[in-house]
C-alpha cells in the first residue's frame, strides 16, 4: 500500500484527524485536509484549548493564535491573539491567500478575518473560561507569567520591582514571583492547548497548520508558538514535517520544528531528527515541558517529548481507523 495521504497530530484528536483524513482520502490537497481538520477541533473545542470558549488570559478574554504553511510554496499565513473571530486556521488561510503579509495579529487580525468573510464579532468566552478565571482571581491570580514584578493591589496592577514606593515585602510568603514553575502547573495532560496537524495528500504534497487559545491566564498581548513557522509546526515538501506542543515561550526560542525538518534534510530518521530537537531545549530549560511528532516525506514518523508524557495520532492508508502512539519522556 502507498505511503500516503497521511494525516499526523498532536494529541488524540480524533475528531480532527478523522476530518483531514477524508478530506485528503477524498482527493483534496494536503492544505484543504489542515482546514478541514483544525477547523473541526475549533468547532469541538478540543480539550478546552482550541476554539472559542478556552483558555482565558489575564483578563479573562480568551483569543486565538493559528497558522497554515504551504509546504510546496513555502507560503505561510497566519493570525495571532486574534479577538473574537473563533475560525483560526480559516483566518489563518485568509491571510495566506489574500495579502501578501504572512501574520496578522489582535484586534487588526479580526477586522480582516470578519472583513474577508467569516463570522464575527463573537464572543469567544464560555460559562467555563468565565469559571476558570473567577477562581483564578479569587486565588489572587496566581499564578501567572510575570516575573520580577509585584502586584500593587491583590490581582494588579502591576509594578517593577525595585521602583519607587516598592514596598518591598508585599506577597513575601505567596509564590507570586516564582514564575520559573509555571508550566508544570498549566500545561496537563487535560490542558493540552494545541492542535498541531501535517498532511500528506496523494501528491505527496505536505501542509502543517494549528490552532490554540496559547496558555491560560496568559498577559494580554502574548503570542506563543502557534502562529509561528518553524515553531509550532513546519513542512517542505521536499524534506517532511514536525508538529509541536508544549510550553510556547520557551519553545519558539529554538525553532524545534524547523530544526527537526532541516535534520531530516541532512539524512536523519524523524526519531532522531525530534529527540535530538527536544534535548536542545531542555539543555538550556531543563523544566521545560513540550513536544514534538516528526514525520519524512516517505510517512515515517516518530515523536519525542520531555518532562510529560505525549500523544500523537496518525491516519494512513494501512489504518483502520485513528491509531495513537504514546510517546514517554527519556
Ligand atoms: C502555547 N504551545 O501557546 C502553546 C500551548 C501548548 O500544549 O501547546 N500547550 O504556548
Amino acid at each position: 500500500p502507498g505511503k500516503y495521504p497521511l494525516v499526523v497530530s498532536t494529541w488524540p484528536f480524533l475528531e480532527a484527524v478523522r476530518a483531514a483524513w477524508r478530506t485528503v482520502d477524498s482527493g483534496l490537497s494536503a492544505m484543504d485536509a489542515i482546514v478541514e481538520g483544525c477547523s473541526a477541533c475549533e468547532e469541538l473545542r478540543c480539550d478546552g484549548t482550541v476554539g472559542p470558549g478556552g483558555s482565558p488570559d489575564e483578563n479573562g478574554e480568551t483569543t486565538i493564535d493559528a497558522m497554515i504553511m504551504n509546504g510546496v510554496t513555502m507560503e505561510v499565513g497566519a493570525v495571532a491573539a486574534m479577538r473574537y473571530v473563533s475560525d483560526g486556521i480559516k483566518a489563518a488561510r485568509l491571510v495566506m491567500l489574500h495579502t501578501k503579509h504572512t501574520m496578522l495579529v489582535g484586534e487588526q487580525a479580526s477586522v480582516f478575518a470578519i472583513s474577508m468573510g467569516l463570522p464575527g464579532p463573537t464572543n469567544l468566552s464560555s460559562e467555563e473560561s468565565i469559571d476558570k478565571w473567577i477562581k483564578w482571581k479569587e486565588n489572587k491570580c496566581q499564578p501567572n507569567f510575570r516575573k520580577n514584578v509585584l502586584p500593587v493591589d491583590g490581582c494588579g496592577p502591576y509594578r517593577a520591582k525595585n521602583t519607587v514606593n516598592l514596598v518591598e515585602n508585599i506577597c513575601t510568603n505567596s509564590n507570586w514571583l516564582d514564575c520559573g514553575k509555571l508550566w508544570s502547573s498549566h500545561v496537563s495532560p487535560h490542558n493540552h492547548d494545541t492542535i498541531s496537524m501535517a498532511v500528506i495528500d496523494k501528491l505527496g504534497h505536505i501542509s502543517v497548520g494549528t490552532s490554540t487559545n496559547g496558555a491560560t491566564f496568559k498577559i494580554p498581548g502574548r503570542v506563543g508558538d502557534g502562529p509561528i513557522a518553524g515553531s509550532s509546526a513546519y513542512a517542505d515538501t521536499e524534506v517532511g514535517a514536525c508538529g509541536a506542543t508544549g510550553d510556547g515561550d520557551i519553545m519558539m526560542r529554538f525553532l524545534p520544528c524547523y530544526q527537526v525538518v532541516e535534520s531530516m534534510r541532512l539524512g536523519m530518521e524523524p526519531k532522531r531528527a525530534a529527540e535530538d530537537s527536544i534535548s536542545r531545549i531542555a539543555r538550556k530549560y531543563p523544566d521545560f515541558v513540550g513536544a514534538i511528532f516528526a514525520v519524512n516525506k516517505n510517512g515515517v514518523h516518530a515523536g519525542a517529548c520531555h518532562g510529560w508524557t505525549f500523544q500523537y495520532s496518525v491516519r494512513s492508508p494501512h489504518m483502520e481507523d485513528v491509531t495513537v502512539y504514546t510517546i514517554v519522556p527519556e
